[in-house]
């Protein structure tokens, strides 16, 4: 089963890659065992990242791109994070009623995952699905996040590129974005810009981008950071967007930054992979214990952690 899986997934077919982003979200074993066999083929796909705060317009934004990757004859997948949805497959109706154009398209796939409550569960199912849609054979994989708290965050260290969707007439919205993410973007899309107070906005990134420039905080080393327009409902701006896209992974390339990135990715995972793996171990029964003493204040946070520790060592070592 496990076999047929991967091999579904290494030959691009839809039904094995969604078995296999299924098994790994709810963290079951086969998932694992799927990803050791594909992980060989995986390094490919160019991840980008798409973020900025809820209503910007970042899933129209992403069906606009893929509308225009596919003109272009790149396979494209889509990972949309969405915390409200259980994963099933399906995405929220708004993004499900856009991205309904590309359903009958075999070069796009299209993916949502729902975080059922799992703390920085996320990520960890976020950078698998885009290891699955990597091995499918899809030329670049969309990760379209929320735009709240950490999944902002999560997504830079994830993507080989970002992009940050910002919208006229915030007021400071500017400030709104948060201090690591003005860092880290990439490309800068400023959407709806049909709407009033789009040259103000511009000024605004404008200078931002500028003042970013003379800090030095790009992490991408001569590339200069597009600033862009965008409206998306019109399907106005894609052409850009894409062809930015492109260039920055040319300039990755040309760094060796692009291999270094999907290398600390996968550094990243590790730990967070070990680090499930160790809290688990360590919450067994006795665990369980351990933490009910904390809460009723018998033992203090230090003690605990030596004594859930020691939990594990027995374990490791039976004597
Ligand atoms: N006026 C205008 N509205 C837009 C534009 N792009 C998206 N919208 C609308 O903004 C709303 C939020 O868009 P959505 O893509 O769901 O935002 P997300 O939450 O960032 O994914 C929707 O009603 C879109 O139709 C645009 O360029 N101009
Ligand atoms: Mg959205």
């Amino acid at each position: 089963m496990v076999e047929d899986i991967a091999t579904g997934v290494l030959n691009g077919a839809v039904a094995a890659g969604a078995r296999a982003i299924r098994w790994l979200d709810d963290r079951d074993p086969r998932g694992a065992a799927v990803v050791r066999r594909i992980f060989s083929a995986t390094g490919r796909a160019q991840i980008v990242g798409v973020t900025g705060p809820p209503g910007a317009g970042k899933s129209t934004v992403t069906d606009m791109l893929v509308a225009e990757m596919r003109r272009r004859r790149l396979r494209v997948g889509v990972v949309a994070i969405d915390p409200s949805s259980p994963f099933t497959g399906g995405a929220i109706l708004g993004d499900r009623v856009r991205m309904a154009r590309h359903a009958l398209d075999s070069g796009v796939f299209i993916r949502s995952l729902g975080t059922r409550g799992q703390a920085g569960g996320l990520s960890r199912s976020t950078h698998d699905a885009c290891l699955i849609l990597d091995a499918m054979g899809y030329d670049i994989v969309i990760v379209e996040t929320v735009g709240v708290g950490q999944d902002e965050i999560d997504v830079v260290n994830l993507a080989h590129t970002t992009i940050i969707v910002g919208v006229p007439g915030l007021g400071d919205e500017v400030q709104a974005v948060k201090a690591g993410l003005m860092e880290a973007g990439e490309i800068f899309v400023i959407n709806k810009a049909d709407r009033d107070g789009y040259e103000a906005t511009r000024r605004q990134y404008e200078l931002m981008l500028h003042l970013r420039e003379t800090s030095r905080m790009a992490r991408t080393d001569n590339w200069p950071v597009p600033l862009l327009r965008a409206v998306a409902s019109a399907g106005e701006g894609g052409a850009d967007i894409v062809d930015a896209i492109l260039a920055h992974r040319v300039a990755l390339d040309a760094a060796g930054a692009f291999a270094r990135r999907s290398g600390l990715r996968e550094r990243e995972q590790t730990l967070a992979l070990l680090r499930d793996r160790l809290v688990r171990r360590a919450l067994t029964t006795a665990g369980e214990t351990v933490l009910a003493e904390v809460e009723a204040r018998r033992i203090d946070p230090y003690s605990a952690v030596e004594k859930l520790l020691a939990h594990i060592d027995e374990e490791d070592c039976p004597s």
